[in-house]
């Protein structure tokens, strides 16, 4: 039976990828550690929970060690947005946390999940159906920590025999937890504001075109990643995921269909216009579907159906 630890899980993934992982693997198989103290309640106070830094490799190693593990699920990381305001911190967690994480991984022989981005391209990359091997060159330091990452990871499977997996996410719209702190944040907004006040003013650009996808869609990604056969396996830096490309214009219509007199207006951010001007526009996920059967169920209008009925009743 697999011993998981999840680090950075109170964020926006974590908070649905632990359920998730504890459901599948068991209660007391899966450790959820974040710099955030956690509060333990339902079914997370029967599992061990823990805070840890990242960048302390201590913690890293004693966490390990205490319950077991044989595999990090590593998502403690700043986004896009985050970085740009704070690069060095960013440089410091997301790089520092992520070396960390492979040496743990080295000295127990740990499997890694280590979550990249459409971050990792930049400006010079071919922006439509963006192949899964492309320019690499970003111009935000977020994409300069998931480039360096991905190479890590490459280098720690083929250097050291470390299990290394990851994907290159894209925006991840979701209910549970709000986001923290990326240029795809909009999307999600745009559906609390879409039911609380009707109308959203949006930060990016109304024809801004990127890759989406839905939380349960990118969690069954990551769990089928992890659970891969490893013969079949072409990448071990991160594969292209994506469920859809959308702008905010189509996202707004599509939550019209069910809130007619939603109001979208435009007040753009040029820091956060900027980095996603630098990114694809669309992805193509062809080898994670032929590697390891990648099918996201959710497309727009699934997604937002579902998303709206889901925030709709948390919001009661
Ligand atoms: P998030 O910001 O919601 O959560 C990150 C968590 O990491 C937070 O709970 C934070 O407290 C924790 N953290 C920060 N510094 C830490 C440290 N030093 N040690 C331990 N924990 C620390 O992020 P998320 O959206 O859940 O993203 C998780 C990972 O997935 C990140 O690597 C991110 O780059 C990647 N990703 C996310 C998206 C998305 O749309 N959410 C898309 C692409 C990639
Ligand atoms: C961000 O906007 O920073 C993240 C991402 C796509 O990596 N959501």
């Amino acid at each position: 039976m697999a011993r998981i630890l999840v680090t950075g899980a109170l964020g926006q993934i974590g908070s649905e990828l632990v359920p998730a992982l504890r459901q599948r693997y068991g209660v007391d198989n899966v450790v959820a550690t974040d710099l955030k103290a956690l509060q333990p309640s339902g079914a997370a106070a029967l599992a061990p929970d823990d805070h840890l830094d990242c960048t302390e490799p201590n913690q890293l190693h004693e966490a390990v060690r205490r319950y077991d593990i044989d595999s990090i699920y590593h998502l403690a990381a700043l986004l896009s947005a985050s970085a740009e305001a704070a690069p060095q911190l960013a440089w410091s967690v997301n790089m520092s946390g992520l070396y960390n994480v492979l040496e743990v991984a080295r000295a127990y022989g740990c499997q890694v999940f280590f979550p990249s981005s459409i971050g990792a391209f930049g400006p010079d990359t071919q922006r439509d159906m963006t192949p899964q091997v492309a320019v690499q060159r970003p111009t935000t330091i977020y994409g300069i920590t998931k480039v360096a990452g991905e190479l890590l990871c490459d280098y720690y499977a083929s250097r050291f025999g470390i299990d290394t997996r990851g994907l290159r996410l894209p925006g991840l719209i979701s209910y549970v937890a709000a986001p923290g702190g990326g240029t795809t944040d909009y999307a999600v907004e745009m559906f609390y504001h879409a039911i609380r006040y009707g109308r959203y003013t949006c930060f990016l650009s109304a024809d801004t075109r990127l890759d989406m996808a839905y939380m349960p869609d990118a969690i069954t990604g990551m769990v089928d990643l992890m659970a891969a056969d490893a013969s079949r396996l072409r990448y071990r830096n991160a594969y292209n995921i994506t469920a859809m490309s959308v702008t905010p214009e189509d996202i707004a219509a599509a939550i019209r269909k069910h809130i007619p007199g939603f109001e979208i207006d435009y007040d753009v951010d040029p820091v956060r216009q900027a980095i996603a001007d630098s990114w694809p526009r669309s992805l193509d996920d062809s080898a994670a579907h032929a590697d390891w059967d990648w099918a996201p169920r959710y497309d727009l209008d699934a997604m937002t159906k579902d998303m709206l009925a889901r925030l709709t009743e948390k919001l009661k």
